[in-house]
């Protein structure tokens, strides 16, 4: 007799009954749903596991393709063995259970062996025995702790206005995370874009698991060395950043909103007045016609192309705001253009999505139809044509008043009709990619620049994440740093936080400091929220603003190091802003010191409160030397600093080498001396300087210079090898600046010989001399071996 009670329970991947080698890897079926492994690389094994007919192929955010018989099979009575030249994976036939190991037979990743991967209704989970010791790390721009063991998260882009420092979801989902434990590391890339939820020993002590509300279990497994290599390999699948306009590492002054023009045009002068460096103006919404996409405010903004240019002129580049929502109003002609081209969200019944935000009822394009990003592309000519280059991407969670999009939206999913369920965290992704996309089309080869709140992981192919509406107090500020330390590992190598704070007030001393860190963050804007007080560098005082200038200046004085790290990212994943758990993912306490990061592979930050005049850092192994005078500590310790207001805690590692060039007003003034700071260590040390022309994508075509700058100090010489690539660099002088060296006398260069000065003077040059306020002792001096010399693309060998 049929039961009249539905009993519901967990069902579990069954015994394995027949399998097949393919030319990818392996197809097997179970009692209870089947499964594929394919591998992507000698590191990367995908695994899929479905109830369905089929394996489900759709994906936004892989673009890398499996790779052709690279493993061998080995096929034993309980257990079937793939084997890489890196790696194993076995799988269990009774139950079907996954092991991956490395090829001593060392557990690196395994499913718990009870639960495995397993449904409850449409819900699939995959739970993974926790290991003795596993630590975790990643996921994005998710709150908490470094190390997210016992921690439980969620993946549903939401619109987190004013968040607290616990909150989840935020904006942007990146469903990957890193595995550390045994002197082993994995990463699980759990490529579903449905809700999901991660959970690393929260509320039990048996598993670390992810799951999904509905959609196929498929997840890619990357087995690495290093974390940087595992990010090397989620960023192969997933994608890197393209070079982003070099303009756009500048700083970025924004607030909601600025207008009329006039007001933009005295922000800008402001500036240049101030000589405090900087490069955009950010126009939020007001700059549109009743905050309708694509038009001007014709009172605030009469003739935009006059004051686009006259801002031009001054050396800025200007951002606009684009929400994604088109006001239903007849005659406005992306609304009517839209309904005619069939572009917007539906329900099911055909019937038109309407949805309440700034502009009133609003349409959205469905981005995930390339008929509507076709359409969205088209629409940047009238930005294009006013010679506007950056872009910035808003409420794309999708953001409405009430919050809670309707679940029955049909989604295109390039005509693989799906709802708001698989469709709301892509997006922001989407319309990054249309905005991206179409910008690009319409600049003539120019580099556009794109802002987005919301994304999904490969978000980064597209541009640069902010971590939305912040609020202005201290442990957001240190939020924000460790957001961008987590994003940094999932891919997002362009990130930021809004210096200042978006919600509320900053005060002196906190924007001081904001704007220190911010001023060594990958994406540094200054922003805040409609009525609240001014938040320009100049907008607390004297002191701030010295301090302000001071910073930015270091900041565009580091810029041709910043933009070597970009090109870095671009090619291997590795984020400009570094987490601590980067280079030295077995030394337990950088989980206690999470904020701190390296910027680049020699700058470490260690961010604090504005209010503390001590504070304790952790210095990593080797021995690192402090910016404000070049003293130099011993790493692997805990040490106590004091840190004013205006002496953010920064260390230069022993071996940096860091190009460096006077400060200047913008990213496009040309200089032709490179300043070469090397600190004296034990090791020899390299880096990979980059330069291009900064705006077009002919560095695609070799229009870069691209040279390794090598330090050897048992031979007591740089070497800045023969420049490659068509580009010509600007610099003619190349003056070397030696941290840390004894008195020397002079230096070799070709034939030639240089004398050596011995200078008094600090990193932080441009550093003027106030200091009254916050401490008598001046900023600190250091004397460093300063020699001036020729700069050459051929190989430069100098020697002393
Ligand atoms: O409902 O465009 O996060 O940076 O200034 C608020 C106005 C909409 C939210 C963004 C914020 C921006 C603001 N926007």
């Amino acid at each position: 007799m049929a039961s009249s009670v539905k009993s519901t329970t967990s069902q579990r991947l069954g015994k394995l009954l027949q399998y097949q080698q393919t030319d990818l890897g392996i197809l097997g079926e179970t009692s209870e749903g089947k499964f594929r492994v394919q591998l992507y690389s000698d590191l990367i094994f995908r695994i899929s596991i479905t109830q369905e007919d089929f394996f489900d192929e759709f994906s936004y955010s892989v673009i890398a393709s499996p790779a052709t018989k690279k493993f061998s099979l080995d096929d034993k009575s309980d257990s079937l063995t793939l084997t890489t030249s890196a790696m194993k994976l076995v799988i269990s036939k009774n139950p079907v259970r996954f092991k991956l190991t490395d090829l001593h037979g060392e557990v690196i990743n395994e499913d718990e062996a009870g639960l495995g991967t397993a449904w409850i209704g449409e819900q699939v989970t995959t739970y993974k025995k926790m290991q003795e010791g596993e630590r975790f790390i990643g996921l994005g721009e998710k709150t908490g702790g470094l190390d997210r063991k016992g921690s439980a998260y969620q993946n549903w882009n939401s619109d987190a206005f004013a968040y607290s420092s616990g909150q989840d979801p935020l904006y942007c989902s990146t469903p990957f995370y890193i595995g550390i434990h045994h002197q082993q590391m994995y990463g699980v890339f759990f490529d579903n874009t449905h809700k999901s939820f991660f959970n690393f020993g929260a509320s039990n002590n048996r598993f670390s698991s992810f799951s999904a509300d509905a959609g196929e279990m498929n997840y890619y497994l990357i087995y690495g060395k290093s974390v940087a290599e595992i990010i090397q390999g989620y960023t192969y699948l997933t994608g890197r950043i393209e070079m982003p306009p070099l303009w756009s590492i500048g700083y970025q002054q924004c607030r909601y909103s600025y207008y009329p023009d006039k007001e933009v045009l005295t922000i800008a002068r402001t500036f240049r007045e101030k000589d405090i460096p900087a490069d955009v103006i950010v126009l939020d919404i007001h700059y549109m016609d009743a905050y309708k996409i694509f038009t001007w405010d014709k009172k605030k903004f009469p003739d935009p192309k006059a004051m686009i240019t006259e801002l031009k002129a001054m050396g800025f580049e200007v951002v606009v705001m684009c929400d994604p929502g088109i006001k239903v109003e007849k005659g406005y002609e992306a609304y009517d253009d839209g309904v005619k081209k069939n572009v917007f969200l539906k329900y099911p019944d055909g019937e038109i999505y309407e949805g309440q935000v700034w502009p009133g009822w609003c349409h959205f394009p469905d981005f995930s139809d390339p008929k509507a990003r076709e359409w969205w592309g088209t629409k940047f000519k009238s930005y294009a044509d006013l010679g506007v280059l950056g872009y910035w991407n808003d409420m794309n969670e999708i953001a409405t008043w009430g919050q809670a999009l309707p679940e029955n939206l049909e989604f295109s999913f390039e005509g693989n009709k799906n709802t708001t369920r698989r469709g709301r965290n892509i997006y922001g992704f989407q319309m990054a990619r249309s905005t991206y996309e179409g910008a690009k089309k319409q600049l003539n080869g120019k580099r556009p620049f794109t802002l987005t709140r919301a994304g999904f992981s490969g978000v980064q192919r597209y541009g640069a994440v902010w971590t939305g509406d912040n609020v202005s107090y201290d442990e957001h500020m240190l939020l924000g740093v460790r957001l961008v330390n987590s994003m940094g590992l999932t891919g997002i190598a362009f990130a930021g936080y809004d210096v200042g704070g978006f919600v509320g007030d900053a005060n002196t001393k906190l924007f001081a400091r904001w704007v220190s860190i911010g001023a060594l963050s990958p994406f540094f804007r200054g922003h805040t929220m409609i009525n609240s007080r001014d938040s320009e560098p100049w907008s607390y005082g004297e002191e701030v603003e010295m301090i302000a200038r001071n910073y930015i200046k270091l900041r565009y004085q580091l810029l041709p190091y910043i933009y070597s790290l970009f090109y870095e990212a671009s090619q291997t994943g590795m984020p400009v802003q570094r987490s601590l758990a980067i280079n030295y993912p077995f030394a337990s306490q950088i989980y206690s010191y999470a904020n701190q990061y390296l910027f680049g592979p020699s700058i470490l930050v260690a961010p604090v409160e504005s209010n503390k005049d001590m504070t304790k850092i952790y210095l990593p192994e080797g021995e690192w030397y402090y910016l404000y005078d070049g003293k130099k500590f011993a790493g692997d310790q805990e040490i106590i600093m004091d840190c004013p207001v205006h002496k953010l805690p920064v260390f230069i590692k022993t071996g940096a080498i860091l190009p460096m060039q006077p400060a200047q007003t913008n990213t496009a003034d040309k200089n032709d001396t490179l300043h070469l700071h090397v600190y004296n260590g034990k090791d020899a040390s390299e880096f990979l300087f980059y330069q291009d022309d900064g705006t077009t994508y002919d560095y695609q075509n070799e229009n870069f210079a691209k040279r390794l700058i090598q330090f050897n100090p048992a031979s007591r010489t740089i070497s800045l090898a023969k420049t490659t690539g068509k580009f010509s660099s600007p610099y003619k002088k190349l003056t070397i600046y030696l941290h840390g060296f004894d008195k020397i006398g002079n230096v070799k260069q070709a034939s030639s010989t240089y004398p050596i000065e011995s200078i008094t003077h600090s990193l932080f040059s441009p550093l003027e001399k106030y200091d009254p306020f916050y401490d008598p002792d001046s900023m600190g001096e250091e004397i460093v071996q300063k020699a001036v010399l020729n700069y050459s693309s051929d190989h430069l060998e100098l020697g002393w």
